[in-house]
């Protein structure tokens, strides 16, 4: 593999940098699809992963890295199409990209956000990435111009989901301030906001919470164009392990008060440090696995 990494940067040596728009680009893709992984076409993106979910293009010097980081737990169905979805597309984006599923063990009450800046600086510790995309696990991108990259403002991604679909509206959003299943930031955007909070366990608030410190660090989320940032989102039950958190109206109140305090600095040099145990990690075959 090693041998196989440097014969590649030699071979860069006399690439050019990709253009910045990726001219394989198709746009918005086919919706009734039955099956959304074959909804996309060239399956041969599959054969290209690197073990752990890794890919960089071999024809042109990649505009920048992308780590892409999803809090998981018991969704191996959707993780399956989503992994299958992204790799094809952010091949086609031309990106130097590698997708992370960092997943919460058992009993404990899944935590999204406390997940987030696990697999935030567990990306940083594996390699040297320039923008770090929080995804869902049931959010799968419609349209091939969301180039999963970092902007001079954090970003959403989302301009539409089918989870909101009103009326005649196929994608829709729940309100205005909403920053929720697909988000891009730049190491220094998620640490100016000090990251997630890790104290929402269960269902709700962590989305909004982080809103509030994006906010407060004077930064601010910027959308793509609308027809561009279009999801389908997989349906499916209510985790019994994710049940909604009747505390997160009240942890919401005091998130001002908490946004220096607790955040992906507690991982880091904090008399409040965080401890967790990693049980495992695996570079599998379309995706990297930390437990
Ligand atoms: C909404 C938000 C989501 C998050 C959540 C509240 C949208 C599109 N998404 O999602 O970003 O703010 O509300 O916490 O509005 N997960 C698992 N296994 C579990 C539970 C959760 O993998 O057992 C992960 C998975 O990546 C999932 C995400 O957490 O996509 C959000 O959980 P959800 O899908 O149950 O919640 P949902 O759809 O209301």
């Amino acid at each position: 593999d090693l041998v196989a990494e440097r014969k590649k940067d030699s071979n860069r040596l006399s690439l050019n940098p990709c253009p910045e728009t990726p001219p394989g680009l198709v746009g918005k893709l086919a919706t009734n699809a039955p099956n959304i992984t074959s909804s996309v076409t060239n399956d041969d993106s599959l054969k290209r992963v690197m073990y752990g979910g890794r890919y960089s293009p071999e024809d042109c010097i990649p505009r920048g890295s992308t780590a892409v980081i999803i809090p998981y737990r018991d969704r191996e169905d959707h993780l399956n199409i989503l992994t299958r979805h992204l790799h094809n597309i952010l091949q086609r984006q031309q990106l130097n990209y590698q997708i992370f599923a960092i997943e919460m063990a058992l009993p404990t009450q899944f935590n999204r956000g406390l997940l987030a800046n696990i697999g935030f600086l567990f990306a940083k510790e594996t390699g040297d990435f320039s923008c770090f995309v929080i995804h869902d696990v049931d959010a799968i991108m419609m349209n091939d111009k969301n180039l999963y990259r970092c902007g001079s403002q954090p970003r959403h991604l989302v301009t539409g989901s089918t989870k909101f679909r009103t009326g005649n509206n196929e994608y829709g959003l729940p309100y205005d301030s909403y920053m929720s299943g697909v988000i891009a930031l730049t190491d220094s955007q998620y640490t100016k906001a000090n990251g997630f909070s890790n104290v929402y366990f269960g269902w709700g608030g962590e989305d909004d919470d982080f809103n509030i410190r994006v906010q407060r660090a004077n930064m601010k989320f910027e959308r793509p164009e609308k027809e561009i940032g279009i999801y389908i989102a997989i349906p499916h039950e209510t985790d019994s392990t994710n049940q909604k958190n009747p505390a997160r109206f009240g942890i919401l109140d005091v998130s001002a008060a908490r946004q220096w305090i607790e955040g992906v600095n507690s991982f880091i040099n904090n008399p409040l440090k965080i401890k967790y145990k990693r049980y495992a990690i695996e570079y599998r075959q379309y995706y990297t696995w930390l437990l």
